[in-house]
């Protein structure tokens, strides 16, 4: 039944004035949520260009293409697009590789040359006198990625009439690393469980697996480590390895390859020796047996991850020999297969004397040349641990023979968990970009571990995965950003985090200019928000003990030294900062000169590195002309007001996306904003007692008294395995 005309214009004046309420949406399907085109013109557009999709053969990872682009173009046209296997009229989106389709072989696609085993071609060509797509690879994984690219483009609404790309996934490895345990707890995971069902495994499988693997190969990532570096030799045995060759299996169509950590006391563990020492032919013995035994299950295993003599886990120094010794016992066991050994630059104890941050480079840097070709060394972006920012790890371009992964915290450990909104791509632009002047300027840290910098061609990226069994994956929409950010970033560290950020939120939430501009702006702001209400010029460590959540920065004694705050800040009634110079701990002279120069210099320093390097005076004027006083204090109320303005950001884009994601967005931008009220008073009072100055008057007053703040105890933190 129609309603009289009058009635009906009076409906539609309802509909426009109020923004139509979009239908709730959970955030399950991440950035793969393929709406139907918006724009009318556009969406015909579309539909014309493609009417066919035509694929021969026949494989898992072709079945996932294909049902990727089913799935995917019924979304986004609206209508089902016929699968079949020729091109007879224009319109045909023609997709396989030259060796299992005939039609791709015809093309004769020099570009093909420049996709290498990974990357793909998509060309807009005229195919016997008809228009088509072409989505072309060498290898069949190349032509699920060129597949999820080509979607992406009609998802973030680009023009596909004259399409000419052809991408190669610039690093060898992308990899997550979870630091999922056993139990399914997640050491600093922010999300719920592990993914790893491991007490239903090897029987049931999730469909989750699937769309985590899905997600994954949208992105370009290749590998997986399913286990925690504080490792678990019971992963190891012949009971786990099964659970761990199912997941590998739903994994394998999607180019993803399963690794695991190795508990290098594993030998003794469940191997039944007395030793775990890498120069022992028996345990070189038991490694060999059991890499053969993980390949007859896992063909394509792609290695062991190792944290070894790093905060109390067993490692080759227990037995007086190297980390080269023992990276070398497990590459030589792996190696014939195929397998890699990641083995951790992370390493420092604090029964050495020295600062922290230079450990890893002295303990590693005399091992170049060293390891066998099939070790990578994993080293974390800066010399400490993960923090909101630190300069660049000396490492990279200081081990020139040897291939090094970057190491990259995806969950956000130190940086408000899942509940903060910071966007991690600058931080991991910045890293990437950070000049090592290993050879000269333009040594870009990116160029290191692509393996370009000194020719050998190996490198990659490990991020430390933040995904769980919450409904949205990540524990909240926008640290799924920083999964996506990760995996573009790994395919090509060229990319702008801005550019990523665009693409990510087009296709979690939608294309409407009015919700992606400011959203963007404020992604991109939000990671420098973090910096300042939680460590401001430098600063490190200030968190809180054990679970790490909220300020900290009166921690001092109990076990070791290099857990506490104090030991990071060294405030004094003199100034603050870590003397990392000459007349310091010369953390500094690791770096290659001309960073050495810049950085051990205070004039020089980047402000933002300036108490990392640098003791400052409390007084001590600074260029922008404040004391460092009154610059600290700055930066903590700037912190907390640009939360404000993400909050007055996010209320203005009410309506403009679904209820559901609106909602808990902007309540977790509430919670931070009065958490960066608790880390910038408690910091401010706490270096306060130090400094004896004031807090400038045009400042908001702290609510509580340092006492209060001190007194403040979190219980059940997630992601830690301490208890009150
Ligand atoms: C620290 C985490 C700890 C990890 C360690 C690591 O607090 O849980 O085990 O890094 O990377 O930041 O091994």
């Amino acid at each position: 039944m129609r309603a009289p005309p009058r009635v009906r214009w009076l409906l539609l004046g309802l509909v426009c004035a109020t923004p139509a309420a979009l239908p709730a949406e959970d955030g399950y399907e991440l950035w793969l949520r393929y709406r139907a085109v918006s724009d009318a013109g556009l969406l015909a557009r579309y539909r014309a260009a493609i009417r066919e999709v035509v694929m021969e053969g026949d494989s898992p990872t072709l079945r996932a293409t294909r049902d990727e682009l089913t799935r995917g173009l019924r979304g986004l046209l609206a209508r089902d697009t016929p699968v079949g296997g020729s091109a007879a009229a224009d319109g045909a989106l023609l997709v396989g590789t030259p060796s299992g389709s005939k039609a791709v072989a015809s093309l004769g696609l020099p570009d093909l040359a420049r996709a290498g085993e990974e990357g793909f071609v998509i060309r807009s060509m005229v195919v016997a006198g008809r228009k088509a797509t072409v989505v072309a690879a060498n290898t069949e994984v190349g032509v699920l990625h060129g597949a999820f690219r080509f979607l992406q483009l009609l998802q973030t609404q680009q023009p596909i009439e004259a399409l000419s790309v052809v991408e190669a996934p610039r690093l060898r490895y992308r990899v997550l690393d979870h630091w999922d345990n056993l139990d399914r707890t997640v050491e600093r995971g922010y999300a719920g469980f592990s993914l790893w069902d491991w007490h239903r495994l090897p029987d049931w499988l999730s469909p989750r697996c699937t769309d985590y693997a899905r997600a994954n190969a949208s992105i370009g990532i290749n590998g997986t480590v399913l286990t925690n570096v504080n490792a678990d030799a019971t992963s190891l045995t012949t009971e786990w390895l099964a659970k761990a060759r199912a997941l590998a299996d739903v994994f394998r169509p999607y180019g993803i390859r399963v690794y695991l950590t190795a508990r290098f006391s594993a030998p003794i563990e469940i191997g039944g020796l007395e030793t775990a020492d890498p120069k022992d032919p028996a345990v070189a013995g038991w490694w060999k047996a059991k890499a053969d035994e993980i390949y007859r299950l896992i063909p394509d295993f792609g290695g062991f991850l190792v944290k070894a003599n790093s905060e109390g886990q067993p490692g080759p120094q227990d037995y007086g020999r190297s980390h080269a010794d023992g990276a070398n016992v497990l590459a030589d066991a792996v190696g014939p297969h195929g397998g890699v050994v990641m083995w951790r630059a992370f390493v420092y104890s604090h029964e050495v004397p020295e600062d922290r941050a230079r450990q890893a480079y002295d303990e590693f840097r005399p091992l170049d040349g060293s390891f066998r070709p099939n070790v990578l060394l994993q080293v974390k972006n800066g010399p400490v641990d993960f923090q909101p920012r630190e300069p660049f790890h000396p490492l990279f371009g200081a081990v020139p023979r040897t291939p090094l992964m970057l190491e990259l915290q995806i969950t956000k450990e130190y940086l408000g968990f899942a509940t903060h909104l910071v966007y991690l791509g600058p931080l991991f632009e910045e890293v990437l970009r950070a000049d090592t002047h290993a050879r000269g300027a333009g040594s870009l840290l990116s160029k290191v571990i692509d393996g370009s910098l000194e020719g050998h061609g190996s490198g990659g990226m490990a991020g430390v995965a933040n995904v769980g069994t919450d409904r949205n994956w990540c524990g909240s929409a926008f640290d799924c950003a920083n999964w996506y950010a990760f995996g573009r970033l790994a395919w090509d560290p060229s990319l702008r985090s801005g550019t990523i950020a665009e693409s990510w939120l087009r296709m979690t939430f939608g294309n409407d200019p009015l919700f992606v501009e400011p959203a963007k702006a404020m992604m991109l702001g939000s990671r420098e928000a973090a910096v300042d209400y939680m460590t401001p010029l430098g600063l490190h460590h200030l968190m809180a003990r054990g679970h790490h959540y909220g300020p900290g920065p009166w921690v001092s004694g109990g076990e070791r030294p290099d857990w506490t705050s104090v030991y990071y800040h060294r405030a004094d009634a003199n100034g603050i900062g870590f003397d990392r110079t000459a007349s310091g701990s010369n953390a500094v002279a690791q770096y290659f000169p001309e960073v050495a120069q810049v950085f051990g210099d205070p004039r020089q320093v980047p402000p933002q590195y300036l108490l990392w390097f640098h003791h400052v005076g409390w007084d001590q004027r600074l260029a922008s002309g404040r004391t460092l006083w009154e610059e600290l204090v700055a930066h903590y109320y700037a912190g907390v007001e640009a939360v404000r303005r993400m909050q007055a950001t996010w209320r203005s884009l009410e309506g403009r996306i679904d209820e559901e994601r609106y909602r808990q967005v902007a309540t977790f931008l509430d919670i931070q904003e009065r958490e960066a009220r608790w880390w910038r008073d408690a910091c401010v009072l706490y270096f306060q007692t130090f400094s004896r100055r004031e807090i400038p008057p045009q400042y908001e007053r702290p609510r509580h008294t340092l006492q209060e703040y001190e007194a403040v105890r979190s219980r059940y933190v997630p992601g830690s395995r301490e208890q009150p």
